[in-house]
């Protein structure tokens, strides 16, 4: 293969249950850098799949009244159906109990057993059943499983083990050594944290009068593997370990692997000893993402607020939730998902800022150049405001690379949107419709051309991010099948646009939204306030509040990450705030605050004020400050405190 290759990995998911917005977020992800690197030159492999054997597989099938075959048939094909609807680029899907996997699997077990890192023993231990682990006496809290906080039992039984404990000091030191191994860095230092305690050999079969459900231990038939050593295999047996060498080692050295927060410790721990063990690398990265919350909340059954993937795309569609879901938040922190903030990004940045700027070029190119895009202009043809779009081009298309090789999607599309933002204003300022009435046709040319230039490259770099709407910009722009226009590499010179390309005006990209919670007026607010403050009998005490209901409100410290005036408002600006995450804040103080002077201070906030929009923005939460009749002083902090902090 001459090609540079990108292998990425997601989990492969449980089969115990149906998908949801989790693992739609590591899924959507992975196919998110796939996309991204085909269009960068890799030759890329992309693989996802599902986990089917084990205790909890074996489980649902029984409560179901199905055996396990039957029950992962079945629902393996939510998890297909579902990554088709989302658009999912992979180019393998592996399932645990194929054949394929069994015999790399059995391969691997003998392998270890042969050279002595795999040995039986007789082991006494709390194992907690619904998780599949053993822990020892000193893992527990209160009795209980420190993973889940569900019960254990005491178990006693022969099993094999791996001699995990061999290599532990190869472990820290190849974590020591790659910085970029374990991503974020929190985690790369959670589990060194980890590792200075000694390591356990690990327990990787399940005697087969537990458990059925697995792959047989190719030197034992009384035993099953454990599931945990059976699915990481995955992750070599796709990519052609023991059945194509070249394939397999061509990928396998540039192997990325997206797992959520809850699954580090076998990703880092057990995986890269197991493939030493067998005389394989460890992967080149591995990258932790963070948790998503509901409305605040985790998300479980019990609570009833388990995102339900195919409901969200019926109602939004999958591109939406794929730029929300890698826009809200940095990949690595945690998330929380609401229905109110998932409609305010589709109405200010997909439906304002892009959809708006295609809809409004088109136009504008169909009145005055009969919708086919002028000539590529000459260096003098170029006034400053081109040069400066040109330019933003620039910064964009390096920023761009820079996040998407770290994975920071997050900070990868705000530099897409600055550079929509710039092209938005390119238009006011260049102003065609004057252009047009005072005939200045050279210019007119000029600017509709680096306008599209610049509209193309939006298309290009958002276009892995939002598949159908880069698909749908490329046909409107008229170069759907122009493929070469459509990379990564097409966006470092400028003007690959061909003059003469007819462009195709089609429905708007992102229809509007309007069913956020509209604000209630100041007015509005104070009357509801007063109301709830006034209790019967407390005559001439209105507006006493209790230790409780002050408690219901969560002020908690903030910092402000960006800032800005909002437009059109003399009053409004809009900030970016970590509250412990990230969340817009809209606040009433343009006449006393510049945008630059509040990035970077510490602000107290009210947390869990309802969501409103103020001129259309959306703000989550509210900013304290004293208001007085020199002016406005924000409420701050006389030491430094972190953010996310609860104020009482
Ligand atoms: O652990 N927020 O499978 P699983 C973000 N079979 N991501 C979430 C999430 C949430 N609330 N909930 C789930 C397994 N995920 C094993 C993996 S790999 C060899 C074997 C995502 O179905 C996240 O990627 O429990 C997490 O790591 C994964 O789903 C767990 O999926």
């Amino acid at each position: 293969m001459s090609k540079e290759t990108f292998y990425v990995t997601t989990p492969i998911y449980y089969v115990n249950d149906v998908p949801h917005i989790g693992h739609v977020y590591t899924t959507v992800a992975a196919d998110v850098i796939a996309r991204y690197m085909r269009v960068s030159g890799r030759e890329v492999m992309f693989l996802t799949g599902t986990d089917e054997h084990g205790q909890k597989v074996e489980q649902a099938a029984r409560e179901r009244g199905k055996t396990p075959q039957e029950h992962c048939d079945e629902m393996v094909v939510r998890f297909k159906d579902l990554w088709r609807r989302f658009n999912i680029s992979n180019d393998d899907f592996i399932r645990t109990t194929e054949d394929r996997h069994v015999k790399v699997v059995q391969h691997f077990l003998q392998k270890l057993f042969d050279s002595g890192d795999i040995y039986k023993s007789s082991y006494s231990g709390w194992y907690c059943v619904p998780d599949e682990r053993f822990w020892t006496e000193k893992d527990l809290v209160d009795g209980n499983c420190p993973d889940c906080g569900r019960g254990v039992v005491q178990i006693e039984e022969s099993n094999y083990f791996f001699r995990m404990s061999k290599y532990q000091d190869w472990l820290i030191g190849h974590i020591e050594g790659n910085p970029d191994f374990i991503r974020p860095e929190s985690r790369r230092n959670e589990m060194l944290g980890f590792l200075r305690k000694p390591l356990e050999d690990l327990c990787i079969s399940r005697p087969k009068n537990r458990l059925h459900w697995g792959v047989e231990i190719p030197f034992d038939s009384d035993y099953v593997t454990y599931v945990w050593f059976d699915a990481l295999i995955n992750y070599v047996t796709s990519p052609g370990y023991t059945t194509d060498d070249d394939r397999f080692s061509s990928f396998w050295t540039n192997c990325t692997h997206l797992i959520g927060k809850d699954i580090l410790t076998t990703h880092t721990i057990y995986w890269p000893t197991m493939l030493r063990g067998e005389g394989l690398a460890p992967p080149a990265r591995v990258f932790a993402h963070g948790w998503w919350t509901v409305e605040g909340r985790k998300m479980s059954k019990s609570v009833g607020n388990v995102v339900e993937p195919n409901m969200l795309l019926d109602k939004y569609g999958a591109d939406a939730i794929r730029y929300f879901l890698l826009r809200e938040v940095p990949f690595g922190l945690v998330g929380d998902f609401s229905h109110a903030a998932l409609v305010g990004r589709i109405n200010s940045d997909l439906a304002n800022d892009l959809g708006n700027l295609l809809q409004r070029s088109l136009g504008m190119l169909e009145k005055y150049r009969d919708a086919v895009i002028p000539p590529v202009p000459s260096d003098a043809q170029m006034g400053d405001l081109s040069r400066e779009l040109v330019e933003a081009s620039r910064r964009a298309v390096a920023e761009l690379e820079e996040h998407m090789s770290a994975l920071a999607f997050d900070r990868a599309l705000k530099s897409v949107w600055e550079f929509i933002g710039r092209a938005n204003k390119y238009i006011d300022s260049a102003a065609p419709w004057t252009l047009s009435k005072e005939g200045k046709d050279t210019k007119l040319d000029s600017v509709m051309y680096t306008l599209f230039e610049a509209i193309r490259q939006v298309a290009v770099m958002i276009n892995p991010f939002m598949p159908e709407t880069g698909q749908k910009m490329f046909r409107q722009l008229g170069i759907a099948q122009k493929k070469d226009l459509h990379t990564i590499t097409s966006l470092k010179s400028w003007g690959g646009f061909q003059g003469g390309t007819r462009t195709f005006r089609g429905p708007a990209l992102f229809p509007r939204i309007e069913e956020v919670p509209e604000v209630e007026t100041g007015k509005e607010q104070d009357k509801k306030s007063e109301a709830r403050s006034q209790k019967p009998g407390d005559k001439g005490m209105e507006n006493v509040v209790t230790i409780e209901d002050f408690a219901r409100v969560e002020l908690v410290t903030g910092k402000v990450l960006e800032a800005e005036a909002v437009p059109k408002s003399k009053k409004l600006i809009r900030m970016i705030v970590d509250t412990g995450e990230k969340r817009q804040i809209v606040a009433g103080i343009a006449e006393y605050y510049q945008p630059a002077d509040l990035v970077g201070k510490a602000i107290a906030v009210v947390g869990n004020l309802a969501p409103a929009k103020l001129m259309g923005v959306e703000s989550n939460g509210m900013l304290l400050a004293a208001h007085d009749d020199d002016g406005l002083a924000l409420v701050t902090f006389d030491k430094e405190v972190g953010v996310g902090v609860r104020i009482k």
